[in-house]
């Protein structure tokens, strides 16, 4: 009896009505990334989403992080061993179905999350899709990774990528070009793909036209992503969402294209339920994505 809810997400008939035997059990994410003590992106908006989409989030804690929407404080890396160890303890004991990267803080965590994902694939004949969100700044402007994680991130974890989802100014670093239209981000998605050997999503949203425009170059072919711009909202942790619902998607068994457009159905849901949070500046716009 699998059936689609109305998200879209694969749902099974309540065994009461059917009588049938207990609803078998979900599917499984790992998300490798920070935590916001405020909640509203790093792995505390991972699972978040993992959960409202149907599936059981694990975690490995690579930082943590002291701030607030805006302002990040403080930022604590853990070590490379312990981050290792995380990983390892996971892909022993589940059934994983996807993984995503997000904060990886340094280069060190970098390395460890790679080679700890090329172990396990030397392992297991089949390889668990991976997405990597080459998280580098923080929406405050904050600078959230060492500069040489950057190369790290180049020569060691994209190369294993089954996705990147890169926003316009990490792509714009990635290339070391100006991404400023729409058939500019086509040329860098294309080239991003090329130089990485993966497929990407490049997340226009920065470009701020009436909608928000991302786009997947995937096996030789360009997909437009497309939602109305969500207007005079400040978000935190939109890029954190959106990579967690796709992660979310591989793991229950959609395609890549599956994936890509219920995620971005639920971030632009998320952003019009959004918490609203009340800072001391003058804007009373202030936000966190997500309402629960
Ligand atoms: O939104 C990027 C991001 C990702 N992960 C963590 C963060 C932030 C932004 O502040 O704190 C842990």
């Amino acid at each position: 009896m699998l059936g689609r809810d109305r998200s879209g997400r694969r749902s099974r008939a309540n065994p009461t009505e059917t009588n049938q035997q207990p609803t078998q059990s979900p599917p499984i994410a790992l998300s490798i990334a920070g935590s916001d003590s405020s909640a509203g992106a790093g792995i505390q908006a991972d699972l978040k989403t993992f959960s409202a989409l149907g599936v059981y989030g694990l975690t490995a804690v690579t930082c943590i992080v002291a701030e607030v929407p805006r302002k990040v404080s403080r930022i604590q890396p853990v070590t490379g061993p312990m981050v290792r160890e995380q990983i390892e303890v996971l892909l022993k004991n589940f059934r994983i179905g996807a993984i995503k990267t997000g904060l990886l803080c340094s280069a060190e965590i970098v390395c460890a999350v790679a080679q700890t994902i090329e172990k396990a694939r030397k392992k297991a004949p089949l390889s668990i899709p991976l997405v990597v969100d080459p998280v580098m700044i923080a929406s405050s402007g904050d600078n959230l990774l060492e500069q040489k994680a950057v190369e790290a991130y180049r020569n060691n974890l994209f190369p294993l990528a089954t996705l990147i989802t890169p926003n316009l100014d990490e792509a714009a670093l990635l290339l070391e070009a100006t991404i400023a239209n729409r058939r500019q981000m086509a040329s860098a998605a294309k080239a991003l793909a090329k130089k990485f050997r993966a497929s990407i999503l490049l997340k226009g949203g920065h470009l701020r036209g009436d909608n928000a425009i991302d786009l997947l170059f995937h096996q030789g072919e360009l997909t437009e992503f497309s939602a109305p711009f969500v207007r005079g909202v400040e978000t935190h942790g939109t890029g954190c969402t959106y990579s967690a619902a796709i992660t979310a998607g591989l793991a229950s068994g959609f395609s890549l294209e599956q994936a890509i457009k219920r995620a971005k159905n639920f971030v632009t849901e998320s952003i019009k339920r959004r918490f609203r949070w009340k800072s001391k500046s003058r804007d009373p716009l202030d936000a966190l994505r997500h309402s629960w």
